[in-house]
């Protein structure tokens, strides 16, 4: 089945999905109401929040009502860590799934049956957009534990009638024996860890033209366009990006179609989203970047009101060419919590690889070093190049990290230091990539 035909396939559930923007927005309202409800009558901090804020639930009248509720952020689950926010009796959670985050104790949530069922709904919805029909074989490389990929992806997944191959994290070269003697058709993982699987296929001689697989299932982390479509070319199949976060349920929340190839559907049957200013936490009018705020709709075991992600995008609700009304955000390349102060200058992660995506020679794997051991912050790109690029004359290379170092300098307006190492010398991760260090002090 080639991309158009997969493209083809039918829309989950077209009522919800192809509904007018009226009916969807009215269905958010009334989900939204009982979600408010249901958090102050069940759940001690936000009664508090909430009678502090002077708001009871019979006041969310329309949204504008909804949007003058207080944030949360993730201090609210570590704070009340692992079971301060649940809803129901411990005995009605039949799972928990936790996120480690860098510092402090880890954000635990909990999932009744109900939740477990609806989370499995998303998946299915968002898989069968991205091209998974029933009868694929699908081969899980994100890990099976508390990090939510691995058991929400899989009960999708087989959910829709797939034959799960549930792999896991880790063995790179028993990762490709599988898809070769199982036949995989859709590899779910994050793009690094994809990327990874690719060339050391190439190395090992495996012809990915010939391979059985055909869908990649992306998530978990940034996928920048080029990653993207080197994966897709040199792996002779069609990968989606696939957005979700461990605090509202875990991956489903939105996902790529395979018309509008880099913009997610949201699950707005799921999730209430907004855009905020991050600075005031003012909410922004469509179309604008600021940090997406979500709230789930049907949630019992932890139900959230207006949660902060941190993650920075935008939401359109133009109709998409798939024929689904959902609205789509832009992909999230960073975060509000990940952007660097150099020298007094805001520096993204993302604008340096967006730099070295336009580096002809410039492999996809760079590690960001910042420290502060001159007594002045020092960013440091480490550059690997791709085997045709490494030379070893020693001006040749002098004059490509020169380049480099200039064209990061137009687009950040403060230097950093280049160095280029060689083909393979950066370390592949299985699960989510770390890019940056900040060794500073201060
Ligand atoms: O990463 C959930 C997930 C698993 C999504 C598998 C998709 C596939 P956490 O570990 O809680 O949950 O991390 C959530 O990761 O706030 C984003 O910053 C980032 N993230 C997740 N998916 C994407 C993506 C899972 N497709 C945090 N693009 C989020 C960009 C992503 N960032």
């Amino acid at each position: 089945m080639n991309i158009q035909q997969r493209a083809a396939q039918p829309i989950f559930n077209p009522k919800f999905e192809c509904a007018s923007r009226d009916e969807i927005r009215c269905f958010q309202l009334q989900e939204l109401r009982k979600q408010v409800a249901w958090a102050y009558e069940k759940v001690d901090y936000y009664r508090q929040n909430l009678d502090a804020a002077g708001i009871e639930p019979g006041d969310i009248k329309g949204f504008e009502d909804f949007s003058k509720l207080p944030l949360t952020d993730k201090t609210a689950l570590r704070d009340n860590y692992p079971y301060g926010l649940f809803a129901v009796p411990l005995d009605q959670i039949i799972r928990i799934h936790a996120s480690s985050g860098t510092t402090g104790k880890p954000i635990v949530v909990g999932y009744t049956r109900q939740d477990v069922e609806e989370w499995r709904y998303c998946i299915m919805a968002m898989i069968q957009q991205a091209g998974v029909v029933p009868g694929d074989r699908a081969q899980m490389a994100f890990g099976y534990g508390m990090f939510t990929g691995g058991f929400g992806l899989h009960y999708g997944l087989e959910g829709l009638g797939c034959m799960m191959i549930p792999a896991s994290a880790g063995n790179t070269e028993r990762h490709l024996m599988m898809i070769e003697d199982y036949g995989t058709t859709v590899l779910v993982a994050t793009p690094s860890y994809a990327m990874h699987i690719c060339e050391v296929g190439e190395e090992l001689g495996f012809d990915w033209q010939k391979s059985t697989l055909r869908v990649g299932l992306f998530g978990g982390e940034p996928c920048p366009p080029k990653l993207k479509s080197e994966i897709e070319k040199r792996m002779y199949i069609t990968c989606t990006d696939n957005y979700g976060l461990t605090e509202v349920m875990g991956p489903g929340v939105s996902g790529e179609c395979l018309t509008s190839r880099d913009q997610q559907h949201i699950m707005e049957d799921h999730f209430y989203w907004e855009v905020i200013d991050p600075e005031s936490g003012a909410v922004l009018p469509e179309g604008a970047e600021g940090e997406l705020v979500l709230t789930p709709l049907q949630k019992q075991g932890v139900p959230l009101l207006r949660y902060r992600t941190h993650d920075l995008t935008s939401v359109t609700t133009v109709p998409c060419g798939c024929g689904r009304t959902t609205a789509r955000m832009n992909k999230v390349r960073h975060r509000s919590d990940d952007m660097l102060i150099i020298r007094g200058t805001n520096v993204y992660p993302s604008q340096i690889e967006d730099v070295l995506a336009d580096v002809e020679g410039a492999s996809a794997h760079y590690r960001l070093l910042v420290d502060d051991e001159t007594g002045l912050d020092r960013l440091t790109v480490m550059l690997e190049l791709l085997p045709f690029a490494f030379t070893d004359s020693f001006a040749e290379m002098e004059s490509f990290r020169v380049q480099v170092a200039d064209k990061l300098k137009g687009v950040l307006q403060v230097s950093v230091e280049v160095k280029l190492v060689e083909p393979g010398s950066i370390e592949r991760t299985m699960g989510k990539t770390q890019h940056l260090e900040d060794k500073r002090k201060r």
